[in-house]
C-alpha cells in the first residue's frame, strides 16, 4: 500500500472508529459481563502442545503455567489459526481466517505482505470501547517494520508498544532490535522474555487506572535463534545434548517470566477481573531445519506433524484461560477453540461491536463459561499452501478432521476422537462421510479463496533471512 493511500485508509478508519465508538458506548456494559473486565492475551512462539509439564512434558518444568492451569481452564483442543508464525497472529487479532486478510506466510524483514490498515483488530475495537492497549514482544504483522510505508502496532489500536518485526536479534539474549512506540531502542541487556514482561508490568503500573486494559504479550520463546540465561540452563544439568537442555530451560524462563507477570497482577490487586489466556502461535519447530544452530527440541506431545504441518501438531497448542468467577480451578475444557475467537470472545465481554461489513470466522466462546457449546456458524478453517507434505487445507467438524492437497483433489478424513494422533486415514472407508466434509471443505475454500488480496512480488528487499 502507498503512503498516501495509508493515509487515506487511516482517515476512513478513523471515522469508523468514532462510529463504533458511538455504538460501544451505547452499549457500554451491555457485554455480558460488563465493560470492565481487563484481558492479558500471552502468546508463545513455537511452543508445541507437548512442552508444558501440564501438557505432559515429561522433563520441561513449567510451574506457573501449572498453576495458571490449576488455577482456571485448561484447553486440550485449542488452534492457531495457522501452522506459522504471521498468518496466526493476523488470524488472532482480526478474528478471521488469515487468508483473508493476505497473511499467507511467515512475513520476512522487508516484504510488501502487512496486515492492511483496513483489516479491524481486536485491540481497535476495545480502545474505541474505551480500553487502554498495550503490545510487548514479537510483532510480525508486516515487513517494513516501524516504517511509514506499512500499518505498526499504533496503527491497529496498541496505544502503547514495545516490539520487534519478527524474532529477537541477535537472539533471545541482549537483543538490539526493539522499538518503542516508533522509537528504536536500541541494544538492550537481558533476556527478550524478561525485557518484555518487564515492559508490561511499567506499563501495567503507570496505566490510566480510569479505563480497562488490554495487554497483549507475544513472546520470542521458544523460537529460533535461541538464548536461554544460565540459571535456566542449569536446571537442566543431566539433559543431552546442551542444546536440549538450552531448549528446555527456554521454555522454563518464559514460565518464570508469565509467573513475574502474573504475581503483579496479583500485586495491583487485578487477578479478580482479568481474564488471562495463554497459547501459542503455532506447532513446535521441525526438527534440523536449523543445522547450524538446531536448539529445536520442541514437542507436539501425542499428535502428529510440527510447525508448518496441517496435521493436528501443527496447529494445536496449548491453551490456558484463567478468569476467576467464570472458570472453575482445575477445569478442563475439550470444545475446539481457534486463535480467531479472540476477538469475538473479547468484544462480547467488553460490549464491543465486532464488524459487521466483513466475515468474521471465530466465535465468542463465552458460552463455555456456563457449561454450554459454542455456536459457531462455520466450521474451524486452515489453509497454508507452503505446509510440509501434501496436505495444504485442513477442516475440522466436531471430532472429524478432513484434509486436502493443494489441487483439493485429494483427501484425507481422521476420527480425533479416537484417533488424535491421525494415524488411521478414513477417505477410503467412509465414503458418506467424505463426501460430507468434503463438501463443507470446497464451500470455506471457495469462499475465503474468492476475494484474497494479492501482493507484489516477493521479492526479498530487506536483511538477511532468519
Ligand atoms: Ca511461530
Amino acid at each position: 500500500m502507498k503512503s498516501e493511500d495509508i493515509h487515506a485508509s487511516r482517515r476512513f478508519l478513523a471515522t469508523t472508529i468514532v462510529i463504533m465508538a458511538a455504538i460501544a458506548s451505547s452499549t457500554w456494559g451491555a457485554g455480558a459481563y460488563g465493560a470492565k473486565t481487563n484481558f492479558v492475551i500471552i502468546l508463545c512462539d513455537d511452543l508445541g502442545y507437548g512442552d508444558l509439564g501440564c501438557y505432559g512434558h515429561p522433563t520441561i518444568k513449567t510451574p506457573n503455567l501449572d498453576r495458571l492451569a490449576g488455577e482456571g481452564m485448561r484447553l486440550t483442543d485449542c488452534y492457531a489459526a495457522a501452522p506459522v508464525c504471521s498468518p496466526a497472529r493476523a488470524g488472532m487479532l482480526t478474528g478471521r481466517t488469515p487468508y483473508r486478510c493476505g497473511i499467507y506466510d511467515w512475513i520476512p524483514n522487508g516484504y510488501p505482505m502487512h496486515l492492511r490498515q483496513n483489516e479491524i483488530t481486536v485491540a481497535t475495537l476495545l480502545k474505541s470501547a474505551g480500553y487502554a492497549t498495550c503490545f510487548v514482544g514479537k510483532w510480525h504483522c508486516n515487513g517494513k517494520f516501524n516504517s511509514p510505508q506499512q500499518p505498526q502496532p499504533d496503527d491497529h489500536g496498541f496505544d502503547y508498544w514495545f516490539a520487534t518485526q519478527n524474532n529477537a536479534d541477535p537472539s533471545h539474549q541482549n537483543p538490539v532490535n526493539f522499538v518503542r512506540n516508533g522509537n528504536p531502542v536500541g541494544p538492550l541487556k537481558g533476556s527478550s522474555s524478561t525485557l518484555i514482561v518487564d515492559e508490561a508490568v511499567s506499563w501495567l503500573a503507570k496505566r490510566d487506572t480510569e479505563k480497562p486494559f488490554c495487554l497483549f504479550v507475544w513472546f520470542h520463546t521458544p523460537h529460533e535463534p535461541i538464548a536461554t540465561a544460565v540459571e535456566f540452563v542449569e536446571r537442566y544439568k543431566k539433559v543431552q545434548p546442551l542444546d536440549r537442555a538450552i531448549h528446555y530451560g527456554n521454555v522454563t524462563q518464559m514460565d518464570h517470566e508469565v509467573g513475574r507477570l502474573m504475581k503483579t497482577l496479583d500485586n495491583l490487586k487485578l487477578r479478580e477481573n482479568t481474564f488471562v489466556f495463554f497459547t501459542s502461535d503455532n506447532g513446535p519447530e521441525t526438527l534440523n531445519r536449523y543445522p547450524s544452530a538446531n536448539r529445536s527440541y520442541g514437542s507436539p506431545g501425542p499428535l502428529r506433524g510440527m510447525k508448518l504441518h496441517m496435521y493436528e501438531g501443527g496447529i494445536r497448542v496449548p491453551g490456558i484461560i484463567r478468569w476467576p468467577g467464570k472458570t472453575k480451578a482445575g477445569q478442563v475444557c475439550r470444545e475446539p477453540i481457534n486463535g480467531t475467537d479472540v476477538l469475538p470472545t473479547l468484544c462480547a465481554i467488553a460490549g464491543a461491536q465486532i464488524p459487521a461489513d466483513r466475515p468474521i470466522d471465530g466465535a465468542s466462546i463465552l458460552p463455555l463459561f456456563e457449561g454450554k457449546p459454542i455456536k459457531r456458524n462455520k466450521p474451524l478453517y486452515w489453509q497454508y499452501d507452503k505446509a510440509i507434505g501434501d496436505m495444504k487445507v485442513a477442516m475440522r467438524v466436531g471430532y472429524w478432521k478432513i484434509l486436502a492437497n493443494a489441487a483439493m483433489s485429494q483427501y484425507e478424513i481422521y476420527d480425533l476422537h479416537n484417533d488424535p494422533g491421525e494415524t488411521a486415514n478414513l477417505a477410503a472407508q467412509d465414503l458418506q462421510r467424505l463426501s460430507r466434509l468434503r463438501s463443507l471443505l470446497h464451500q470455506a475454500y471457495n469462499e475465503v479463496n474468492t476475494d484474497r488480496p494479492s501482493w507484489p512480488a516477493l521479492k526479498r528487499t530487506g536483511p538477511k533471512k532468519k
